[in-house]
């Protein structure tokens, strides 16, 4: 790894805490919670992962987290991410966390976020790393479902900068949400979506972001670059995307290097970010060391790191702060 990767202070834009959990931690949240897991050993769990598209990684990623239960689980898990993220100098990031997975099996929302809430305060305080937090609506669960976890996450509204939108794209266009979004906005929150990478209708989802949602940030995007009418939005609105390279190395097979670079080229702000690091085995430092290795130049590394600290939902004097 070169020094420069290790050394350049980066934040992290797209990160999915529940994608954090690594199989160790997975056994030792099994063992204090008395679920069974069908595995012998941390490695056989890694020895398990055959992803090649979204479904066969979300069904892995969905059944893993059944061992996160209680306040202190999500503390682990969040303070984890964060100690490992700043060891690789990441010094600021926008997590998502995914309430419906967790209060559709009996986890109260209250107990998820302030596990999350307490493991970032103390992080901020004892390692220095600054978050803040994104809440995920699952897209294949329903708009009602949604509107519901938006309506639970209002008693938590400080601890929450963002909405966004994951999980299986297929049939679930961004206009389904188009309601509870609107509503976000009204309560202040940012509003982000994943537009992942080859999917079904991804130019007409790529659109409804744009033109119907207006959101404040694309998650993934590679596909704008298909339609001029598209990227040149994206460009001219000065759009943030958050791109994951290995992540899309897993589902798509291609590491979309030569396409964060045509963004670069096209003037849009594409940020790098790992997406499920514990699952793709690769966080911030081991994402843009495999575009280095792919042929990424020094001087885009740091233009891309960069724009994540510009695209952050962070107020002007605590962005130029890192800037
Ligand atoms: C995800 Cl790679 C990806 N795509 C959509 N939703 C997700 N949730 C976690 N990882
Ligand atoms: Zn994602």
């Amino acid at each position: 790894m070169p020094d420069f990767i290790a050394d350049l202070p980066k934040a992290e834009l797209h990160v999915h805490l529940e994608g954090t959990l690594e199989p160790e931690m997975s056994f030792a949240l099994a063992q204090r919670n008395g679920v069974e897991l069908p595995y012998d050993s941390p490695e056989a769990v890694i020895a398990a992962y055959d992803f090649h598209d979204l479904p066969s990684f979300l069904t892995i990623y969905y059944k893993a987290m059944e061992v996160l239960v209680s306040e202190q689980d999500f503390f682990d898990l969040t303070y984890a991410y964060l100690k490992k993220a700043r060891e690789q100098n990441v010094l600021y990031c926008e997590p998502f966390f995914d309430p419906q997975a967790h209060t559709t099996r009996g986890v109260p929302f209250a107990t998820v976020i302030s596990g999350i809430h307490k493991a970032q305060e103390q992080a901020r305080t004892d390692l220095g790393i600054e978050s803040q937090l994104i809440m995920c609506f699952l897209r294949d669960m329903s708009a009602e479902s949604a509107m519901e976890t938006l309506q639970a996450s209002l008693s938590f509204k400080d601890w929450i900068v963002g909405v966004g939108l994951d999980s299986d794209e297929k049939n679930n266009p961004p206009s389904k949400f188009a309601e509870v979004f609107q509503q976000a906005r009204a309560h202040g929150y940012k509003l982000t979506m994943h537009c992942d990478v080859h999917q079904h209708n991804t130019h007409e989802h790529i659109r409804q972001v744009l033109d119907d949602i207006i959101v404040d940030r694309i998650d993934h995007g590679i596909n704008t670059l298909d339609r001029s009418e598209l990227y040149s939005e994206v460009a001219r609105r000065g759009l943030g995307l958050t791109v994951c390279p290995v992540s899309n190395r897993f589902v798509v097979q291609n590491l979309t290097t030569a396409e964060i670079r045509r963004m670069l080229e096209l003037g849009m702000r594409a940020t790098i970010n790992s997406d499920d690091p514990a699952y793709f085995r690769a966080y911030m430092n081991e994402n843009l060391q495999a575009l280095v290795d792919d042929g990424m130049t020094r001087d885009e590394i740091a233009q891309l790191t960069r724009n994540a600290f510009e695209v952050a939902w962070l107020p002007t004097d605590r962005r130029d702060h890192y800037l």
